[in-house]
């Protein structure tokens, strides 16, 4: 597939994804909808690829939902924006949770409503200091969606988050670290190698682990601590039985650094 509005690129175990409309601040059309549907579908596929990591071409990383077709009362009497979530929105936060494989986010510039909360679906969070973070939904009558009711409560506790929907203020990306919204803030030229290096760091650590990892944080939020020790002791019961376990210990009772193969 010819992508229009999304760069997608494979190297050295790596996956990138560029939200590419930079003159619309990589705002999401259907079409760019469609194109990360279809990189997802290579990711998951592909066994070589072990880490994704998503970044916005230009000077904004996403600027949530594209409103420029919304001009006309007509357009936005005729819209179900519960189709549009179902749809487009709803898909793309399951596949990245449900990913088996890390998802690094490098939010480059503004994130903004839908756009924010792509990124903080992912599962390692770094921004640029010049970028910003917006649950921009109220201020056009919405509440936040792509998984931001959930996420955000759950990364920044209630009280910031119930202020952040209602006020729809701009957050820098300083601040959303003190938070514990995401992981790290980097000078902006340093924004990409940093991500680029944790990306291709991740994909030759035990993919299989990392999966498991991810699987047990997902299931953490809604599971008691008996269901958890119990999710743990199965999770683990699989990862001690792949390749990379044996080859972790290997390693380090030989004092040799790890070569895993992700098996
Ligand atoms: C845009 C957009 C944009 C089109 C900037 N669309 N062009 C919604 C509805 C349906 C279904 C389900 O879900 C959703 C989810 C959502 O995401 S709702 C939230 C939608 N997003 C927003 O409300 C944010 C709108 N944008 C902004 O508030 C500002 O652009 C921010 C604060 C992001 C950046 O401000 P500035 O840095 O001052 O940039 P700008 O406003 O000048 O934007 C630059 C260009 O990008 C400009 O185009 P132009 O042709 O005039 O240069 C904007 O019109 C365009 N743009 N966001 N969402």
């Amino acid at each position: 597939m010819d992508y229009q509005s999304i760069l997608f690129s494979v190297d050295e175990g790596v996956a990138t994804i560029t939200l590419n409309r930079p003159d619309k601040l990589n705002s999401f059309t259907d079409e760019m909808h469609g194109e990360l549907r279809d990189a997802f579908k290579t990711i998951a596929k592909d066994e070589t690829i072990r880490s994704v990591l998503i970044t916005g071409a230009g000077r904004g990383f996403c600027a949530g939902q594209d409103l420029s077709h919304l001009a006309s009362e007509e357009a936005r009497a005729e819209q179900d924006l519960g189709e549009t979530l179902d749809k487009n929105y709803n898909r793309l936060i399951r596949t990245i949770r449900s990913l088996p494989k890390p998802v690094v986010c490098a939010v480059n510039g503004v994130a903004a409503g839908a756009g924010a909360n792509l990124a903080l679906a992912c599962d390692i969070v770094l921004a640029a200091r010049s970028a910003s973070f917006i649950q921009a939904f109220c201020k056009i009558g919405l509440i936040p969606d792509a998984g931001g009711t959930w996420t955000l409560p759950r990364l920044v506790g209630s009280a910031r988050a119930l202020a952040l929907a209602m006020l729809g203020d701009k957050i820098s990306a300083e601040q959303a670290h003190d938070w514990g919204m995401i992981w790290k803030a980097f000078d902006d030229e340093t924004l990409m190698p940093e991500a680029q290096g944790m990306a291709l760091h991740l994909a030759t650590q035990p993919t299989q682990a990392l999966a498991l990892i991810k699987r047990a944080f997902n299931a953490s939020t809604s599971n008691t601590l008996d269901q958890q020790l119990d999710l743990e002791r199965d999770l683990q019961t699989i990862a001690g039985r792949t390749s990379d376990y044996h080859e972790g210990v290997d390693a380090f009772l030989n004092k040799r650094p790890a070569e895993f193969s992700g098996k």
